[in-house]
């Protein structure tokens, strides 16, 4: 992840060399499906012995760990919302999950992050919605930031037109 700036991949987010990944995760912090599964097998059981001792986590907050087996340095942990419909303040709640990664990554001096698509999978958020969401945050970290390099993982070809629209609106 040379490039500063924001950058879209289809690629497993395990595998990405990045200072930190995050991990759209369960107000347990203790696994589960989706990515949060495939993060939890590639990082090895010393990811999960960390994550017991963090007491869960907020939706909408972040915690950190170390990457373990990952190449990623740092894994950052964020609990999106529930989609409900939209009424719920699942749009804040969404936003307050890449402030709080982003607000991590500043304190732990991370250069580069790769995202997946939170909130996307599992927790039915619709997928154009979410990216709109994701690429106005980043701009906002990037405009406090703006050597940081994001880069958004997108698992599937729908998540990646939902982030290339999302990225061609002002
Ligand atoms: N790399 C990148 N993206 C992935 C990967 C991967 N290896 N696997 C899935 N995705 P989800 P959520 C994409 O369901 O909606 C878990 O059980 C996926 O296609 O992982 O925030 C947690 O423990 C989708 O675009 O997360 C929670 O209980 C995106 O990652 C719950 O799911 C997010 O899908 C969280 O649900």
């Amino acid at each position: 992840m040379p490039h500063s700036g924001i950058q879209l991949t289809e690629e497993d987010i395990t595998g990405i060399k990045a200072d930190a990944i995050v991990n759209a995760a369960n107000n347990s912090l203790l696994g589960g499906g989706g990515v949060d599964g495939a993060i939890h097998r590639a990082a090895g059981p010393g990811l999960l012995a960390e994550c017991r001792t963090l007491g869960g986590c907020p939706t909408g907050e972040a915690r950190i760990t170390k990457g373990y087996n990952l190449p990623a340095a740092w894994i950052i942990h964020t609990v999106g919302p529930v989609w409900r419909g939209g009424t719920q303040g699942e749009p804040e709640l969404l936003a307050r999950c890449y402030r709080s990664c982003f607000s991590l990554a500043l304190e732990y001096g991370v250069g580069s992050i790769a995202f997946p698509a939170i909130s996307t999978g599992v927790y039915g958020y619709p997928k154009k919605e979410a990216a709109r969401i994701a690429v106005r945050e980043a701009r906002l970290a990037l405009a406090q930031n703006e050597h940081l390099a994001v880069l958004f993982v997108c698992f599937n070809s729908a998540t990646r037109l939902a982030y290339e629209e999302g990225l061609a609106e002002i």
